[in-house]
């Protein structure tokens, strides 16, 4: 699904701000007539969770109805007009002037409807969105789980199971958009690095069948003409001679311009920034444009005060700036796909990403419920499909944890990796593993192994030597048994900001300084690790449970983003040619 954009073709028309706001907690404002009109009980923000915006929100988790109202160019009445939703947790129902327009279930993907038939152009139109929060078992990620074995977060509140906030709400940016009648659906680019010159393949997929012709550019002179099949569909090549290859030092951009020509009126057009570069595994060494690589960085969340999940591009700025700050080249958006802006602007600052899907904590009858797998299949589709011209992107993750070493796990596993594969046999695909790896069922299927590993802090408990140790062997005995190249995803200890102590213990910034340098040093120095990602960039909120204190505070960073003292140590590891 293509990000909306204004361009000579197309208009746009943002409508984030505030939306009246109605709670549902009984789950029936449909009996109520809601879809007509809901009660306008407060104004709350959107794109933003609703929990923190109102302290009586904060463990709100039913149905959550928004409505607002705009008034529709006249200049859209010959267009096809859309109404688009970066992404609401979970199920969202989406009404237009009382007529149902359609539903989508996910948290994390964007969802669009195109509404033309629904809506008056030069008047008032009513927008009504529901957005059912609650937290199941079948949800992605799952909640309320029964059979829950080894991640210990059964019994929190709410009653999710992994290790961060379920807020709620409209998260992402909402807009309303037009196209023409026969508009570019998709474009997908694949491009292949040679010698001297690189070869992009490109697909541009139409509504539908198009009597003009699409002409495709990327640069002055390097353009390409053709005529869409009966599905719509146009297939080309262009070649690069001495191309730019975007890079972490130069995270150089090309402009595709494909337009829909009708005799010589351009009818539809949209530009898609791409990047051209080549990402391998040679042996156990990872290589960017032909360069060894080591993916020195940190998992993230998107979680910040007041705003919860919601997209906001002045903590994307800022992230990305302490990212940089601390040498970081990569982070890993656990555990669910950030939102497109953030990968945007990774894609315009240089900065690599492995993608990961929300399958977080998945136990035995996930892998034995259809639904799930159907629904997991589903949003990879969705994930692949919105992200695969991103240059950042460099990696897939289909799983953060769970109960990895039950046998109908293998499959299950096997499953979606053959599914994301056929989607994109461009990137490298991973699962994350917390189980011991001599009983894991699912490894041995990816290209990489990723792990996430807490000796010095779960286990071997305030004992930093002898956790590394523990790390130093068990990250031989992984390479040992799967020859192929170890990723550590996690590893970290919390501290509370402010909190020292001599000789370093648990939760005092000196402890969390010295396990993760430490243990940086010696994962980055095995020769078949390509990368250490600390957990976690920032604190985050979490539920509550005895184990956490309002967030997680495993950040190297405060949840407000002011560094501790790890921070300070990691930037001087991550930044050794500075001297
Ligand atoms: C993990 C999880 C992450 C948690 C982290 C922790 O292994 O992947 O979601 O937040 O541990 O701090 O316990």
């Amino acid at each position: 699904m293509l990000y909306p954009q204004l361009n000579g073709q197309r208009m746009l028309t943002e409508l984030n701000g505030f939306w009246y706001f109605a709670v549902d907690k009984d789950n029936n404002g449909e009996e109520q007539q809601w879809q007509y009109g809901i009660p306008r009980e407060r104004e709350i923000a959107v794109p933003a969770s609703w929990n923190e915006q109102f302290q009586d929100l904060m463990y709100f988790f039913e149905t959550g109805w928004y409505e607002t109202s705009v008034e529709i160019p006249a200049s859209y009445q010959s267009e096809l007009v859309w109404l688009r939703v970066g992404a609401a947790n979970y199920i969202s129902k989406v009404w237009v002037n009382g007529q149902y327009i359609g539903s989508h279930e996910g948290a994390h993907l964007p969802f669009e409807f195109e509404i033309s038939q629904y809506v008056k152009c030069g008047q008032k139109n009513t927008i009504i969105v529901s957005v059912d929060a609650r937290i199941k078992s079948d949800r992605l990620p799952p909640g309320d789980v029964e059979d829950e074995q080894i991640i210990g977060f059964k019994g929190q509140y709410p009653n999710n199971y992994y290790d961060f906030f379920p807020y709620g709400g409209i998260n992402r940016p909402v807009y309303l958009y037009s196209t023409a009648h026969t508009y570019i659906k998709g474009i997908q680019v694949q491009t292949d690095v040679r010698e001297k010159e690189a070869v992009l393949t490109y697909q541009v997929q139409l509504n539908q069948a198009f009597a003009g012709s699409v002409h495709v550019q990327l640069a002055e002179g390097i353009a390409d003409q053709g005529v869409a099949d009966d599905e719509g569909i146009v297939k080309g090549q262009l070649t690069i001679e001495q191309p730019r290859l975007w890079g972490l030092e130069d995270p150089f951009l090309y402009s595709l311009q494909v337009e829909l020509l009708k005799k010589e009126t351009c009818v539809d057009s949209y530009r898609l920034d791409i990047g051209i570069r080549e990402v391998e595994l040679i042996g156990e060494q990872l290589y960017l444009n032909s360069q060894p690589l080591f993916l020195n960085g940190f998992g993230l969340h998107e979680d910040f005060p007041v705003l919860g999940k919601g997209m906001n591009h002045a903590v994307i700025a800022k992230d990305m700036n302490l990212l940089k700050w601390t040498g970081a080249n990569s982070f890993r958006t656990s555990h669910y796909p950030y939102s497109e802006e953030f990968l945007q602007y990774a894609d315009r600052q240089g900065m690599l990403v492995i993608g990961e899907t929300p399958f977080v904590g998945f136990v035995r009858s996930h892998y034995q419920n259809d639904r799930i797998r159907r629904q997991a299949k589903k949003v990879i589709q969705e994930m692949i499909v919105r992200d695969r011209q991103h240059p950042s992107i460099i990696a897939w993750s289909l799983a953060n944890e769970g109960d990895t070493f039950v046998a109908e796990a293998g499959p299950f596993y096997k499953e979606l990796y053959d599914h994301a594969k056929a989607l994109d046999p461009s990137r490298l695909i991973t699962a994350v593993n917390c189980v011991d790896i001599e009983e894991d069922q699912v490894l041995q299927y990816f290209d990489f192994i990723s792990l996430n590993r807490y000796y010095g802090w779960y286990e071997q408990a305030g004992r930093l030597d002898e956790g590394c140790d523990m790390l130093s062997k068990k990250l031989d005995r992984c390479f040992e048994v799967f020859q192929k190249p170890i990723m550590i995803t996690e590893f970290g200890a919390d501290a509370v900001a402010g909190l020292h102590t001599d000789p370093p213990e648990q939760f005092s910034e000196e402890y969390q300084a010295q396990m993760v340098l430490r243990q940086y040093q010696i994962i980055a120095n095995k020769p078949y690790t390509i990368g250490a990602h600390i957990w976690a960039f920032a604190d985050f909120k979490t539920s509550q449970t005895p184990s956490r204190v309002i967030v997680n505070r495993k950040g190297l960073f405060t949840r407000d983003r002011q560094p501790k003292l790890a921070a300070h140590y990691i930037k001087s590891a991550w930044n050794k040619h500075d001297g």
